[in-house]
């Protein structure tokens, strides 16, 4: 039977089969692109499983910047491919997903920031990333509207400059992918949530769920906020605590913003889409919760936080705030890759606030893996049992304001 939320429409529903090569539980950018990326490949026997709506979880609620300039060798490897990945996925796709390269502007306000910028910036050139450390006569050309004076409680000293991000239209990104799987042959099915996971002699066998049980020997986990739940039906446990992480919208305003600008001391970032609006972050809730809750003190704290930065958006309105849940791992960085005690249980989990820059870059890597079985280099670093040896990718430095 086809439900009221598996008719909804960017592609035509299809009837759900007993059996699929791959099964990829979670219908964000995440599930979509792997799917997407396997179709490429030739494995087209491949289900994706969303338990609400397709982009309804973190694809759906996160404030949509695109950026490479982390910390670490592995990490800037890994984002700037999905980068590259983004600058050409409106053609690749055939959907515009409203890429806006204006630039992404990390400021400092202390000099252990201005030398933590300064560190990040050599990392990113020695990967062939545009990135550069700015003073403030430049910033000030990038960014007018900004208070550069000594007035601020934290005056501005330098910022990041990084040419190539930017921030996309989500949802786009979203129905693109999904799109495109369909056409090739791919199921979508939403309103189906994952109930179960079978395993047969110690390997992925099927799933279960609310519309019954469906066989496979692989089974993706590609879902956010969920991942250890899905993880534990296979006896997974993983080093992931889920936090809120909120977000909020103003009405539109005429083009003043250029680049995203995030500033770690204040714990805020801000961007001006292209319809206007500025959407405003901040930190991770500071408690472990799968709450979806929005809350005053996140408005209160993080729009005096961008007036300090930007005083002449004093008196616009904001239009509506929301929150999503975000699977944090101990270093910040992703867990990607099989898990060696149950064959055919592939992760694509633990992606805190950094998940969906990511979509392309792991759809891609991961399908890879799917179809080759072998682990691509740029996953390598980040698979699960580097929290065994210890070599974990610390991105914690780089990663939006979560300090
Ligand atoms: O990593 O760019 C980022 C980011 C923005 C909001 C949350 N994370």
């Amino acid at each position: 039977m086809i439900g009221p939320l598996r008719r909804w429409r960017v592609m035509r529903p299809q009837e759900q089969r007993s059996g699929y090569d791959v099964v990829i539980v979670g219908g964000g950018v995440h599930g979509l692109a792997i799917a997407y990326e396997l179709a490429k490949r030739g494995v087209r026997d491949v289900a994706v499983l969303e338990k609400a709506y397709i982009g309804a979880g973190g694809s759906g609620r996160n404030t949509a910047i695109i950026r490479s300039n982390y910390r670490t060798p592995e990490g800037v490897a890994f984002y700037d491919e999905s980068v590259r990945i983004y600058e050409r996925l409106g053609v690749e796709l055939g959907f515009n997903v409203l890429f806006s390269q204006h630039g992404h502007l990390t400021l400092a306000h202390t000099d252990s920031a201005v030398a933590g910028l300064r560190v990040r910036a050599e990392v990113n050139q020695l990967q062939g990333v545009d990135s550069v450390v700015v003073g403030v006569d430049e910033i000030r050309k990038l960014a007018p509207a900004l208070d550069l004076s000594d007035r601020p409680r934290y005056p501005i000293q330098a910022a990041l400059y990084h040419p190539p991000g930017g921030i996309i239209r989500h949802d786009a990104v979203v129905w693109g992918y999904a799109r495109r799987a369909a056409e090739m042959g791919v199921h979508v099915h939403q309103g189906v949530e994952v109930t179960g996971i079978d395993l047969a002699a110690g390997r992925i066998a099927g799933v279960r769920t609310n519309h019954g049980s469906i066989r496979a020997g692989t089974v993706v986990n590609a879902t956010a906020g969920w991942a250890s739940t899905i993880a534990a039906m296979v006896g997974v446990r993983l080093p992931i605590v889920t936090h809120p992480l909120q977000a909020l919208v103003t009405e539109p305003l005429k083009p003043f913003l250029n680049p995203v600008l995030v500033s770690a001391t204040l714990h805020v970032y801000v961007s001006q889409t292209d319809r206007g609006e500025l959407v405003i972050g901040a930190e991770i809730d500071p408690y472990a919760s799968y709450s979806h809750r929005s809350t005053l003190s996140f408005m209160e704290t993080s729009v005096a936080h961008v007036l300090e930065l930007l005083p002449s958006v004093a008196n616009v309105r904001v239009l509506r705030q929301w929150a999503g849940i975000c699977d944090m791992t101990p270093d910040f960085s992703p867990i990607i890759g099989p898990v060696p005690d149950v064959p055919g249980f592939i992760l694509d989990v633990g992606w805190g606030t950094y998940g969906f820059k990511a979509g392309p870059v792991a759809g891609r890597r991961v399908a890879e893996l799917i179809a080759t079985g072998q682990t691509p280099a740029v996953l390598a670093p980040f698979s699960i049992e580097r929290f065994a040896t210890g070599s974990l990718i610390g991105e914690k430095a780089a990663a939006a304001v979560s300090h």
